[in-house]
């Protein structure tokens, strides 16, 4: 019998294990103590940052149980090795911002489809040692997914069994890597959980999103560019309960299922910038009315109920959340400012130079 605190994964694999979201599941996962041992696998990519990990790595009791290994989830030769030596793989590696797949769309095919693809032959494989007595399980798979993959949800709430319309480049290589995933749980067998997050904002967050973007604009008393009317909803999740919410589903989530993990915070754009200005004592100014986004989705929203019964609860209320989130990047200019700096120049300048210059009031 296993104890209630004992993890039922003990080697996990965790790739994208440097960005936002992963990196806060191997940070919080590390500082429980509980023995579990986790191989991050990570391209660093202009989204991946080693200083996300610096608090575990920090630490000798936990760097003791953190590897880091530089590689691509589409690279069969690095992946193998990797997955026969754990009992779960985590993937939250993925080409993950909007605009960027609306500029580019290649990469986010390589890495939120083939990627997946080459993780999950990888799982087949250990699968069929299992099979021959060469090691004990399979391994299980978590593909972690995004409520981007339903599309524009214009009123009520997704649930798990809904068609899927994704309506970017971005969420429709996801929907396609999620389908993958499935599709080998139909067909081979394979242990694979699904989840499918909301919004996510927290500290580590990268600059090029709605809420960091604003925050650390304002900060340099810089132009805020909000898309359209700026009356897009989104369900805003923080970041450790989104971590969270994954590790319960890697280890009570049933096989072949897909979880929604929404917040229950819906809130327009406004609200959240005006929210976030307030907290910094800037003004509303500053925010721009700029050219929308192509094929905008209006809203997101989904049902929680499955999560819930499977008896996982969130615990950050929304205002707490952003009051920490703001207070993090006022104290972390360390972490953000060379983000802000280098390639980073050119995709502003790409995503918002002509926007700008053609901007007006925001009122
Ligand atoms: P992120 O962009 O901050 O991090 C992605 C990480 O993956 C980076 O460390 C990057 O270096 C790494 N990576 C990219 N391509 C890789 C490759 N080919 N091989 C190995 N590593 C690679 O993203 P995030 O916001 O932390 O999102 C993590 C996951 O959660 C993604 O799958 C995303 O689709 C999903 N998601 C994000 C949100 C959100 O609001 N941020 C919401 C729901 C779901
Ligand atoms: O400059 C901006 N101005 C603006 O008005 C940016 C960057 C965004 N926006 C709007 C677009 C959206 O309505 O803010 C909202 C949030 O935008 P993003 O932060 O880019 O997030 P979104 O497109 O909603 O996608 C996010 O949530 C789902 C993540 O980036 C995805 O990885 C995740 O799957």
């Amino acid at each position: 019998m296993t104890q209630p605190d004992e993890p039922r994964f003990r080697r996990l694999l965790v790739t994208g294990g440097a960005g936002f979201i992963g990196s806060c599941f191997v940070r919080d996962r590390l500082a429980r103590r509980d023995g579990t041992q986790i191989v991050v696998l990570d391209k660093l990519t202009y989204a991946g940052n080693r200083a996300n990990l610096a608090p575990a790595e920090s630490d000798p009791e936990e760097a003791a149980r953190l590897r880091f290994v530089v590689g691509d989830i589409a690279d069969p030769q690095v992946v193998a090795p990797l997955v026969a030596d754990v009992d779960a793989v985590v993937n939250f590696a993925a080409e993950s911002h909007v605009d960027r797949s609306i500029l580019e769309p290649v990469d986010f095919l390589r890495t939120d489809v083939m990627g997946v693809h080459v993780l999950l032959e990888a799982c087949r494989t250990e699968q069929a040692r299992a099979r021959a007595g060469e090691r004990a399980a399979a391994p299980r798979m978590l593909q972690v997914s995004t409520d981007e993959v339903y599309g524009s949800v214009e009123t009520g709430e997704s649930a798990e069994q809904d068609r899927l319309e994704p309506r970017s480049p971005y969420s429709a290589a996801k929907a396609a890597g999620e389908l993958l995933a499935r599709s080998y749980f139909v067909t081979y067998g394979l242990d694979v959980v699904i989840t499918r997050g909301s919004n996510t904002y927290g500290p580590y967050h990268h600059p090029e999103k709605l809420i960091p973007l604003f925050i650390t604009n304002a900060i340099d008393d810089q132009q805020l560019p909000l898309y359209g009317d700026g009356m897009q909803r989104r369900d805003w999740l923080y970041v450790a309960d989104h971590a969270g919410a994954i590790g319960h589903v890697l280890e009570h989530g049933e096989s072949g299922e897909v979880y929604n993990i929404p917040a229950a915070n819906e809130r327009a754009n406004r609200e959240v910038v005006a929210a976030l200005l307030e907290r910094l004592g800037k003004p509303w100014s500053l925010v721009r009315r700029v050219a929308d986004r192509p094929g905008h989705d209006r809203r997101y929203a989904m049902d929680g109920a499955k999560l819930a019964a499977l008896g996982w609860k969130n615990t950050m209320p929304f205002e707490d959340g952003l009051a920490a989130t703001v207070d993090w990047f006022r104290t972390n200019e360390a972490w953000w400012r060379p983000i802000k700096s280098g390639e980073w120049e050119d995709y502003y300048r790409r995503q918002y130079a002509a926007r700008l210059a053609d901007s007006r009031d925001a009122e």
